[in-house]
Formats: C-alpha cells, sequence, structure tokens
C-alpha cells in the first residue's frame, strides 16, 4: 500500500474499509477529531456518534517532526518500531499496554484503544494527584520489559535477533544523541534560544567542561550498551494512568539499549514535578509524595527485577552452577548498582536538556511567570549536575532523595 498522509477529513475514507473497525463500530457513524500534544506525531480519535464510549485512537507518523515543523524531515519508519515494540510489551504485559486494533507499516500507522479514563501523568502531577498504584505498576513494567529483552533471560541468537530488529530504529536514537545529549549544552538552532540568549546560566552551563564531559560519558553509554529492549521516552508525557490502571504509551524511541535509560528517564520527570512544585505551588505534602515514589519505584524496581532473576538459572549470560551462591548474589549486588547509578546519570542529563534544548516540559519551561520559570530552570540545573556529577558513587537510594532534597 503507498503511504498517504491522513487528515480529519480522509480519516474516515481510510478506515471505514478495514474490516476489524467495521467490527468494532457495527454500523455506527463515525466523528473523528485530531488530539495530538506530542512532538512527533499525529494523534486522532475516532468516535461513534451513536455510543461516544465506543472510540478508538488513530496514530500516524508524518515525514516530519511535528513539534520543529515540515522543513525537520524525519523518517516515519519510526511508526514501525512503535508499533513492534508495543506489540512485545503487550505480550509481557498485556494490562499495562494499549491493546493494538489494526496495525500498517506502508502506512505508518495504528490504531489502537483508547485510553477514556486515563490522564497522561504530567498533567495529574501537575494537578497535584496522586496514583496509589503507580508504584506497583510502573515497577513490574520496568522489571518485566527490561529483564525479558535482556541477556540475563534470552538465549543469545535471541538477543542478537533483537538487536537487528531494533537498531535500525537510527533515526531516533540520532535525535535522543543530539537533544539529551549534545545540542541542549551548546549553542544550537534548535534550543529555547529566546532564554539561552538572555540567560547568564545558559551560559554558565555551556561552558561547564566536568559537565559536558561526564554527559560525554552518559551518551557514549547511550550509543554503545546493549543491555535490553527499551521503551526509549518513558517520561510522564508517555504514561497514562488513574488511580486504578497505568498505561504506558508511544514507544516509537525503542531500541535495544541501556538498562537505566527507562529508569532515568521516568525519574527525571518525577524530578521535574518536584521542581514544578517547588516553586509554583509549594506544597510540601505533594513534594513528598514524589519523593516517596522515586523511592519506591526504585526499590520495587529492584526488588521485582532480581525476583525475576532468581527463576532464570540459564541465560546468554549465565549458565547454571557458573559461579557459586555467594559469588552470584555479590555479582547481582553489584549488578543492580550499576543499573541504579546508570539510571540517575541518565536521570540527569534528562533533566538537563529540558531547560534549553528544543523540547521543555510543560511543569518548568510551561510556568508563565518568568521569575519562577527562572527559579525552577536554576533548581533543574542544581539537581541535573548533582546527578550527573556524582551517579557513578551513588551507593543507594536515600543519597538520591538527599542530593534532590537538599537542592531546595
Ligand atoms: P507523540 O508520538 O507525538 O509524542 P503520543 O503518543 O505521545 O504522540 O500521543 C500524543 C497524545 O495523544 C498523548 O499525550 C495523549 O493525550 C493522546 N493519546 C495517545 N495515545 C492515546 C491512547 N491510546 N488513548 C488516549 N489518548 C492517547
Ligand atoms: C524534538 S523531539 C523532542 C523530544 O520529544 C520526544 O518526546 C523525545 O523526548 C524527544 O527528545
Ligand atoms: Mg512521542
Amino acid at each position: 500500500m503507498q503511504y498517504k498522509e491522513l487528515n480529519v477529513d480522509s480519516m474516515l475514507g481510510f478506515i471505514q474499509n478495514l474490516e476489524t473497525i467495521k467490527k468494532y463500530f457495527g454500523s455506527d457513524e463515525l466523528s473523528v477529531a485530531e488530539i495530538g500534544d506530542g512532538n512527533l506525531n499525529y494523534v486522532y480519535i475516532v468516535k461513534s456518534l451513536q455510543n461516544p464510549k465506543k472510540a478508538l485512537i488513530v496514530k500516524q507518523a508524518v515525514e516530519y517532526l511535528r513539534c520543529v515543523g515540515e522543513e525537520y524531515a524525519l523518517s516515519r519508519e519510526r511508526m514501525s518500531f512503535e508499533i513492534r515494540a508495543l506489540k512485545i510489551f503487550y505480550e509481557y504485559l498485556p494490562s499495562f499496554v494499549p491493546k493494538i486494533y489494526y496495525e500498517n507499516e506502508d502506512m505508518s500507522l495504528v490504531i489502537m484503544q483508547y485510553l477514556d479514563e486515563h490522564i497522561i501523568m504530567r498533567k495529574g502531577l501537575i494537578e497535584k494527584d496522586t496514583y496509589p498504584k503507580f508504584s506497583e505498576h510502573i515497577s513490574t513494567y520496568l522489571a518485566s520489559t527490561l529483564f525479558y529483552t535482556s541477556s540475563l533471560y534470552l538465549q543469545s541468537d535471541k538477543k542478537r535477533e533483537l538487536i537487528d530488529e531494533f537498531n535500525k530504529n537510527t533515526q531516533l536514537c540520532k535525535l535522543s544523541e543530539d537533544f539529551v545529549f549534545t545540542t541542549a549544552y551548546m549553542e544550537h538552532d534548535t534550543n529555547d534560544n529566546e532564554n539561552v540568549n538572555l540567560n547568564p546560566h545558559a551560559k554558565r552551563l555551556f561552558e561547564d567542561m566536568e559537565f559536558k564531559s561526564k554527559i560525554l560519558n552518559l551518551k557514549y553509554k547511550f550509543m554503545t550498551q546493549t543491555d535490553c529492549l527499551v521503551h526509549g521516552d518513558l517520561h510522564t508525557g508517555s504514561i497514562m494512568l488513574n488511580k486504578d490502571e497505568t498505561y504506558v504509551i508511544d514507544p516509537e524511541f525503542a531500541f535495544v539499549g541501556a538498562f537505566g535509560f527507562d529508569i532515568g528517564a521516568l525519574v527525571a520527570n518525577l524530578v521535574n514535578s518536584y521542581i514544578h512544585h517547588s516553586v509554583v505551588t509549594k506544597n510540601e505534602e505533594f513534594k513528598n509524595y514524589l519523593l516517596k515514589t522515586i523511592k519506591d519505584v526504585l526499590e520495587l524496581f529492584e526488588i521485582k527485577f532480581l525476583e525475576l532473576w532468581a527463576n532464570q538459572k540459564e541465560s546468554a549470560l549465565l549458565v547454571d552452577g557458573f559461579l557459586d551462591e555467594v559469588s552470584l548474589d555479590n555479582f547481582k549486588l553489584e549488578f543492580m548498582k550499576n543499573i541504579l547509578r546508570d539510571s540517575i546519570g541518565f536521570a540527569g542529563a534528562k533533566i538537563a536538556r529540558r531547560v534549553f534544548g528544543v523540547a521543555g516540559v510543560e511543569e518548568i519551561r510551561g510556568i508563565k511567570d518568568k521569575k519562577l520559570r527562572g527559579e525552577a530552570e536554576v533548581l533543574a540545573l542544581k539537581i541535573a549536575r548533582e546527578f550527573v556529577m556524582k551517579y557513578g558513587k551513588i551507593d543507594n537510594i536515600d543519597e538520591i532523595l538527599e542530593i534532590i532534597k537538599n537542592a531546595g
């Protein structure tokens, strides 16, 4: 099938011919609206007029980067990686990943479950909503997706097949290499230059060679580690949830990368929310909730990951009996500490990139009051710098919480 960029007017003509869609909506009349608020793609909601509870999401990739414009070409192949990753993650965790109803790689399009009772987590946290099951859910998601796609579970041939399948996601990996690890720390056209040009903290950051050298180490890890299949963009804008359920959407950046990358992205965005509430609402109770969430997620992740590992005696890495019990336990402890350390390094980069880089986050760049936004940026740079400078020496989760609390 030939690719065609759809829009609100042409959508129905396309989807009404699809058997699965006919089956889902029957003879209902349908409405279409575009609801995408992400940086890259177009997202439509198709609803039955007779029964508005019946609805599906259609997501299509276009041949450019939406948030920059048509002049920034970007291969729509990213949707193929999103579809493949959604299917793999759904296989392990059907209750945390939206169900796919139809997929078409030629059209760079997927039709999936509409999460109608869920909110984008970033927005919920700005409103001080709390999610009592979130830490349990996301730690299960992280432990399972990272473990089951790693050499601790897979045999060598399967792991290499996974690497081959996903490491062709070159353009989005390059986007992260550029936007997470490079351009946000130097003069660059894509930065938020209105802020950069007036802000002494930008000059200071761009000249901070100690920090930038550490960022280079993290970039190298990002580019070369092939631990497991990561989501690749697991910020709080990629999580939709409510008090009872948690879904992870939008894995178009998926590739076989470092264990710590998704965990780091999540921690970074919980910290961004903490910064928002430190400066804007000054709500200590909610700040403590965010700190506890970070602690719980990191602790539960480690417990669950080790549980999965304990049940897997043979893998690409390990042959049963290769190490005695004590040595194996020590090996695992060291292994988990390295994941924690890398997660915090990546979290630092992910916080810092949002200050002057191409795509800010609502909880910081969206602060209307210029003085308060400036305070939030200073706090973000302070925590990010501590994370990036110290990640290699972090020994436990409490040290991470101390860094956040001591910053302000
Ligand atoms: P992008 O790839 O451009 O970042 P996203 O996948 O993040 O796009 O989707 C953009 C927005 O569309 C989300 O912030 C959310 O509001 C909405 N959305 C995406 N998928 C769903 C879904 N399955 N159910 C409900 N809303 C969704
Ligand atoms: C210009 S693309 C900017 C960012 O949006 C995505 O969500 C990723 O985080 C990417 O780096
Ligand atoms: Mg996205």
